[in-house]
């Protein structure tokens, strides 16, 4: 029985979902404290509650202190425990290491500032905190606490037996007979009440796991399917989940997921589908939603096959999700998309320079020799003209650029921006409970100060890891002409 008690004292595990994203689970953001360039990467606990590691790497000089501070929706600043000062990391000048607690399941933000001679800032990393496994108890200690706890037992028997005997018993004297008897009754009387105690406890724990377990975070259920609308096969993208068709949040993190979409770059819906398999045909569409469950998508231009669909969104708390569905396109649907934002793509990668229909290339510069798992992937990209010079970019949806990583597999699937991993959307959520109506603190207004003009310079970079090796595609996506253009690169990751 003390075996099954221990075997079913599961650890709680709580994996951080910092954006919306498929077996990705690392932040990674650019942006601009004040005057400091600044990049933080936090990597996550695990178990809840459990300690996140952030790294922080500033440029420029005059750092006076870095700190990073965690800060939930519901709490806003006044919630927040105080900041964390982040510790210079020895022998990597700008770069900074802090520790920070993640105490409950929510969607939280880590504040990082920045103080030095060149001014101060700070910015907003979106980060939701849900609980997606559970970490089972290792064997081995699993064993050892049985052994442990069956001594202890049996040393508590042996204690109450020795109390109604050799205890009340003159020095000297040996035990009578009836007091022996008494010695058993009471020892069975304690083996008894102990046994109860222990399976009280066992109930008692089981029901705390399954609690856990049904508090276990998912991304919404959805399914995919071709439908003919207005005459043409079009894309119906339904959330199933009866958490969001019946609203009813049963723990954090639903209250966190049943509250309204709100959209990001200007779209409720960023949905990506993928031909499985050769990964030859992609297509980023943002299908119009008919009430709050349904949405619906031109396909036009999508050849045959069948296509792994991943629909990102963020909540009005802040809080991300990808859903993930499937979907079989019979036959080629012809045309072009709908929507001017909407853009699909088939053809085979290239290797770190890919040319585009209008002559201009994409070149992924400084491609590292070798990608491996968790090391920074330098996803930079430079697009050149015909003639060799630097282009402008055209704001995509607000952006420069954009990129989607996707595993041969399914199991990774993430959507990238030039700021990193992070929504906007949720960067805005959160900052809104922080600040007040006046502009945001370290959010990019990407409209700023170019009028309408090609605004942004040529060069873009995704900062990012691989979180595990494999074969994978990257497709990065600019506008030029008012028409989004893409690229694919092949990319295989060691582990
Ligand atoms: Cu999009």
């Amino acid at each position: 029985m003390l075996r099954s008690l221990v075997a079913s004292g599961l650890l709680a595990a709580v994996v951080v979902v910092t954006s919306a994203h498929v077996g990705s689970p690392d932040t990674w953001f650019q942006g601009q404290a004040g005057p400091y360039p600044v990049r933080v990467v936090i990597r996550l606990p695990g178990v809840v509650p459990g300690l996140a590691q952030i790294d922080i790497s500033v440029t420029g000089d005059g750092v006076r202190e870095v700190t990073a501070q965690p800060v939930i929706f519901d709490a806003g600043k006044e919630g927040a425990p105080p900041p964390d000062v982040a510790k210079p990391v020895h022998g990597r000048p700008g770069s900074y290491h802090a520790e920070l607690w993640f105490m409950t399941v929510g969607s939280f933000s880590v504040n990082v500032a920045v103080d030095g001679s060149q001014g101060s800032g700070s910015v907003v990393v979106p980060v939701a905190a849900v609980a997606v496994r559970q970490i089972a108890l290792y064997p081995w200690l699993g064993k050892l606490l049985a052994v442990l706890g069956l001594f202890l037992f049996v040393g508590a028997v042996t204690i109450f037996r020795a109390a109604a005997t050799d205890g009340v018993t003159p020095p000297g004297l040996s035990v009578e007979r009836r007091q022996a008897r008494r010695g058993l009754v009471v020892a069975s009387v304690g083996a008894g009440l102990l046994s109860a105690g222990l399976w009280g406890g066992r109930s008692w724990w089981n029901s705390v796991a399954a609690d856990y377990r049904s508090a276990l975070y998912r991304p919404f259920a959805a399914a995919a399917a071709v439908e003919t609308r207005d005459g043409a096969p079009s894309l119906r993208f339904t959330i199933t989940d009866s958490i969001w068709t019946g609203g009813r949040a049963a723990n954090r993190w639903q209250r966190f997921s049943t509250t309204p979409l709100v959209p990001d770059h200007g779209k409720l819906m960023h949905l990506f589908m993928i031909r499985k398999g050769d990964q030859g045909a992609f297509a980023h569409l943002h299908p119009v939603s008919t009430d709050s469950a349904n949405f619906y998508a031109s396909v036009a231009g999508l050849p045959a096959g069948r296509y792994d669909v991943y629909a990102d969104v963020v909540h009005e708390t802040g809080f991300p999700q990808t859903m993930v569905a499937e979907v079989e396109l019979p036959a080629a649907v012809p045309g072009a998309p709908g929507d001017p934002d909407d853009a699909v793509f088939v053809g085979d990668p290239a290797e770190d320079s890919y040319r585009l229909p209008d002559g201009a290339t994409i070149t992924w510069v400084n491609r590292p020799a070798e990608l491996v798992a968790n090391q920074e992937a330098g996803l930079d990209f430079v697009v050149r003209e015909i003639d060799g010079s630097e282009a402008r970019l055209a704001p995509f949806l607000g952006m420069p650029a954009h990129a989607v990583v996707h595993r041969d597999d399914g199991s990774v699937y993430i959507h990238l921006h030039p700021n990193g991993t992070i929504s906007m959307a949720a960067q805005a959520a959160l900052l809104s409970r922080q600040v007040s109506a006046a502009a945001p603190v370290g959010a990019a207004d990407p409209h700023a100060a170019h009028g309408g003009e090609p605004m942004f310079a040529g060069r873009v970079g995704f900062p990012y890891a691989f979180p595990k090796g494999g074969n994978y595609r990257v497709w990065v996506q600019i506008r030029r002409g008012g028409v989004i253009l893409t690229a694919p690169f092949a990319v295989t990751v060691r582990d």
